[in-house]
């Protein structure tokens, strides 16, 4: 009688375990749908830059899966991915075969990874304040100046991908 409890006990503790196993494993491969190889982002950026960590929070927030790589100079990493260093900003970055050069907001590049164009991949060059990673504090918060999102052509061009317009600042500041 006592052996057989203890063998009901064994094996209600094996179920328990295979049943948190079972769940364990659904968990990771829903973890692993969510962080799929398209929705992994490599950047390269350099240090001491803090515009490029906002970036890098904005696209975890996003649900993006982000490893991050210090290097001094981002322009030989964007000579070697194919971007032409016209549509230079402070950070690059790569995703499912395309590269994303500075501060492109999430949607943009979702919208990429959905519509998967022929290209070489998005940039919002220079540093447009009010995009991703660049928003302004204080008497600035909430401004935002107009930048286009463009599509890296394959030759080298670009097409505008998305408008952003001008915002002002979400307080008014009226000195009397
Ligand atoms: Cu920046």
């Amino acid at each position: 009688m006592h052996a057989q409890t203890q063998s009901i006990t064994r094996r209600t503790t094996l179920m328990a375990v295979l049943t948190t196993l079972g769940a364990a494993t659904l968990g990771y491969s829903k973890l692993g749908n969510a962080s799929s190889p398209d929705k992994v982002v490599t950047v390269w950026k350099t240090p001491s830059c803090g515009c490029c960590k906002d970036w890098v929070i904005h696209l975890r927030k996003e649900g993006f899966h982000v490893v991050t790589n210090d290097v001094s100079d981002t322009a030989p990493v964007r000579q070697k991915l194919g971007l032409p260093a016209k549509f230079g900003s402070c950070h690059t970055a790569q995703v499912g075969g395309y590269v994303l050069e500075g501060h492109v907001p999430a949607r943009e590049v979702k919208r990429l990874l959905r519509e998967k164009p022929v290209a070489i991949g998005l940039a919002v060059p220079g540093m447009p304040v009010g995009s991703p990673g660049m928003e302004m504090a204080g008497e600035m918060l909430g401004v935002r100046d107009a930048f286009d999102v463009v599509l890296v052509t394959q030759d080298g061009g670009s097409r505008v991908y998305e408008s952003y317009a001008a915002k002002a600042a979400t307080k008014s500041h009226i000195k009397s």
